[in-house]
């Protein structure tokens, strides 16, 4: 470990932190890497309490198994802990990792959490003896808790019984009971003195870039998504405090780019407008990037210029699919009419829109395709990330679609970037052929090139060639890595199947929000049509 990774200053227990080499075309080609908020989360949480906490990223700087355990084994920690915010398809890094690290340090305790690993740590228990803990849900109490427990030294058969905590007992997985929810997002603290190159994590063209938390959590109950369960219920931080923290990572460490790591930061618009207000009267130069629902943004027609002066550069929107069809059975909530008047508004107000649109939800055909790409050109959005379903042990989607066969059984290729549900009236080399197809018409349509030549901002127009050159090179990656690196199972299992053994479901817990009805604001009569 170099200089400025020497670890913080304390007592207690030295914990390692190690974001795994897990390397994605979007990372690598794309976007570039990003502080890894929750492994930051975590150790500002260890800090408090006293230990001596440091953060290898791997990832960032590229390491393998062999580099990871000799920075270890420098370090000599009592335990090293592990998570990836890309958790599904990270898995298998993040479980050969710690089987290196465990065979080269066989004292070291290991600590697996995250969202994947919160739902399927009975069978993480169960396959890798090499893995001794596993933090279920939200991390930073949890491994706290866990950590004070190790140090006064209790068994892990009375570990096993802890709130948050998955361990063994007489040889066998248990599950402690649900951890209690931090009800007070503010009373927790982002380590960011653990990060050792700020230069490390560039995103957008315009520098240093962070990811920053207002809220957790999601009123909406879309059947594909888990991001709900995990957080369960919507909480959120004080607006002026958050906008404080964006302001001194500014002033601290020259952020200029600031991703909300949040799953939907607009549900309450009285707390979404104290923030952007907070932001916007401080004039940073800092771009903000953040995922909302055109719901919301359709609902928020008269706050866009607040939007825009407060540093909101581009929003990604969910739209999933353009059959209004699928969108009711998927329980997304919103409506294709939505979708297109919100992209409209960002546009009128200097904001970049960037459409989700997920395939495979029906059994398509080439037909389906030609009609989403028709309605996409119409929506008109800057930038489209077309995503393949990816079905989730935990999602009720996978539970009311059991029949559907997995024909991509590396769990490493579950990042929406790769097929892994078979359609039954085409083959998978069809599928790819009209998703690319899809991108390169979406990005490079005459209207869509003369805007990138001739915007009206000049700082859109940097962001908007920015995404386009890396939106290239990501085309090209992974046409590469189709024809060279992706292999597809001719005997396929079906979801039912494939999570026989299941996935340890976490309760629903009562007082989910109830989702507001989308209003449509006066002022959009005309965007409306
Ligand atoms: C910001 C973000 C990104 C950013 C930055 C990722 C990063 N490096 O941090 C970018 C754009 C680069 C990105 C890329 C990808 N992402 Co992303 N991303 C997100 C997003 C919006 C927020 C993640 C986040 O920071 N959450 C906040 C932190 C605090 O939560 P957390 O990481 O879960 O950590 C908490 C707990 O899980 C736990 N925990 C986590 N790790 C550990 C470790 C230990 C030891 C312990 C004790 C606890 C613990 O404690 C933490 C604090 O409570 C989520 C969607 C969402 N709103 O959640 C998707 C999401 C995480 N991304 C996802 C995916 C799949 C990807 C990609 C693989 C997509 C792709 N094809 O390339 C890549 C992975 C590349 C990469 N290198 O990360 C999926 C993961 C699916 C899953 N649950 O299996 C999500 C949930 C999106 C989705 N809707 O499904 N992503
Ligand atoms: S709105 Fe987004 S985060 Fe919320 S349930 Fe739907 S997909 Fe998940």
């Amino acid at each position: 470990m170099d200089d400025a990774s020497r670890p913080s200053d304390g007592r207690g227990w030295r914990i390692l932190l190690v974001n795994p080499p897990y390397l994605t075309v979007t990372s690598m080609q794309g976007v570039g890497h990003q502080v890894p908020l929750g492994l930051l989360l975590v150790g500002g949480a260890l800090i408090d309490a006293g230990h001596t906490v440091a953060l290898l990223d791997a990832e960032a700087l590229h390491l393998d198994d062999a580099a990871i355990v000799a920075h270890a084994a420098r370090f000599a920690p009592d335990l090293v802990m592990t998570g990836h915010a890309g958790s599904t398809p990270a898995h298998p890094v993040c479980l050969r990792m710690l089987r290196a690290l465990r065979a080269a340090l066989p004292a070291v305790k290991t600590v697996y959490g995250g969202v994947y690993p919160t739902y399927h740590a009975a069978e993480i228990l169960r396959d890798a003896p090499w893995v001794d803990y596993v933090v279920r849900g939200a991390g930073e109490e949890a491994a706290a808790n866990l950590v004070r427990a190790l140090a006064r030294g209790e068994e892990p058969s009375g570990i096993a019984g802890m709130a948050g905590i998955a361990a063994r007992r007489d040889g066998q997985p248990c599950l402690g009971p649900e951890a209690p929810l931090t009800r007070r997002l503010d009373d927790l603290r982002v380590g960011w003195e653990l990060i050792e190159d700020w230069d490390r994590y560039r995103c957008f063209g315009v520098g240093r870039a962070a990811i920053v938390q207002f809220s957790r959590g999601c009123p909406h109950r879309c059947s594909y998504c888990g991001q709900y369960q995990f957080w369960v219920h919507w909480r959120h931080r004080t607006p002026r405090l958050l906008a404080d923290e964006i302001e001194w990572l500014y002033r601290a460490h020259d952020v200029r780019f600031v991703t909300l790591a949040d799953e939907n930061p607009t549900t309450s618009r009285k707390l979404w407008y104290e923030l952007l207000s907070s932001l916007a009267s401080r004039r940073l130069p800092v771009q903000l990037f953040a995922t909302i629902r055109a719901s919301d943004i359709v609902r928020d027609a008269d706050l866009l210029p607040l939007y825009r002066r407060a540093g909101l550069a581009c929003i990604l929107m969910g739209i999933e699919t353009t059959d209004p069809e699928t969108l009711r059975s998927i329980r997304k909530g919103s409506t294709t009419q939505q979708d297109y008047t919100a992209v409209r508004l960002l546009r009128r107000h200097g904001i970049l829109s960037m459409l989700g649109h997920v395939v495979g939800f029906d059994e398509e055909t080439p037909r389906t395709y030609w009609r989403a790409l028709r309605q996409i050109v119409a929506y008109d959005p800057d930038l489209l990330n077309a995503m393949y379903l990816t079905p989730h042990g935990w999602s009720s989607w996978t539970r009311e679609n059991p029949q559907r066969l997995v024909i991509q059984t590396d769990l490493g290729k579950w990042d929406y970037r790769h097929q892994v549900l078979a359609s039954r009236h085409m083959r998978p080399w069809q599928v790819f052929a009209l998703v690319k197809l899809t991108e390169i018409v979406v990005h490079c349509r005459p209207r869509a090139l003369r805007r990138l030549l001739r915007p009206r901002d000049r700082a859109l127009r940097a962001l908007l060639w920015w995404t386009f050159r890396r939106s290239a090179r990501v085309w090209l990656a992974e046409v590469r890595d189709f024809l060279l690196a992706t292999r597809f199972e001719r005997r396929p299992q079906t979801l039912a199947a494939w999570f026989r053994d299941g996935c340890q479901a976490r309760p629903e817990r009562p007082g989910a929000l109830p989702v507001p009805a989308p209003a449509l604001h006066p002022s959009l009569r005309d965007a409306a049509g």
